[in-house]
């Protein structure tokens, strides 16, 4: 499992460069998900795609930007899925962005994931990585070098809350949901990526981050294998929770398609059970 930690380490600095280098313009094509590809889209995923040849325990590899799944190695035992770079449209306006790796022992499903990890480029590169075992721990670049810096927790309740989804188009119980905690003075930290927002509030001790079924939305925006998953598992490694709108833990769902979405819930305990509240689940 050290091999594929230590290539996510080689492939955060590739991606980092082709942010800053690359050109940040739409390739004129779309994703399974029918999104816009960016030419850095597909420029990460390649860089991912390449990373991992090198390493036999990975078997094969699903990635957001390619539809089905890619054999590697007849017998890896892994299977890496990823989001090569979540929150690409931010890029070209300056704003951090991630990568999202979910590891899976067997077939891809959330009782199956044995590992995650993401990598958030910001101001510093920054990377996350969470197993069974354990507190995830965080690490940042210092002279060109992945340090460690501490292990990540969340306090049972925070201040922070960052509402995805298109508010017109919200629920009127989520909208109360989301009403309530700002009535009780949580501040608003939503920039339109999940790998920030979600990093900001495990750095800043708590709070809750949702993407909610809508009703031009119903089933969600993101997708199960890799954005929610691997996230679910640092939050709960984290003493957080990870949930769905039917009261599921994340980690439960079995994903009838690679790029299956769901409706998810991030947080620390005290919002999650506001939240399980205002949707009666
Ligand atoms: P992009 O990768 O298309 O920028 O989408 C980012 C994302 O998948 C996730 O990072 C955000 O939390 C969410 O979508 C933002 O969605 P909204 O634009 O609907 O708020």
């Amino acid at each position: 499992m050290q091999t594929i930690f230590e290539t996510i380490k080689k492939i955060a600095f590739e991606i980092d460069k082709a942010i800053k280098t690359e050109d940040l313009g739409y390739i004129g094509d779309t994703n399974s998900s029918g999104e816009n590809q960016l030419k850095l889209d597909v420029k990460s995923d390649l860089i991912i795609e390449e990373a991992f040849k090198n390493v036999s325990i990975v078997k094969d590899l699903i990635s957001e930007e390619k539809e089905g799944v890619f054999a590697l190695h007849e017998d890896g035992k892994y299977t890496v899925c990823y989001d090569p770079l979540d929150g690409s449209s931010l890029a070209d306006v300056n704003l951090s962005v991630g990568s999202i790796f979910g590891i899976y022992e067997g077939n891809p499903q959330g009782s199956n994931l044995v590992a995650s990890a993401y990598v958030v480029y910001g101001p510093r590169i920054e990377l996350v990585i969470a197993t069974r075992d354990g507190k995830p721990k965080h690490y940042r670049v210092i002279n060109e070098e992945f340090t460690f810096i501490d292990e990540l927790s969340l306090n049972p309740k925070g201040k922070l809350n960052a509402p995805g989804g298109t508010q017109q188009n919200w629920l009127p119980h989520h909208k109360a949901f989301v009403d309530g905690l700002f009535a009780q003075g949580y501040r608003l930290r939503y920039s339109g990526g999940m790998v920030p927002d979600l990093h900001q509030i495990l750095l800043k001790g708590g709070g809750i981050f949702s993407y909610p079924a809508t009703s031009d939305v119903p089933n969600g925006k993101l997708r199960q294998l890799f954005e929610v998953m691997p996230f679910a598992l640092v939050y709960e490694q984290a003493g957080g929770k990870a949930i769905n709108d039917k009261n599921q833990r994340l980690l439960e769902l079995v994903p009838s398609h690679p790029h299956d979405t769901t409706p998810c819930f991030f947080g620390s305990e005290y919002e999650i059970n506001e939240l399980i509240k205002a949707y009666e689940i």
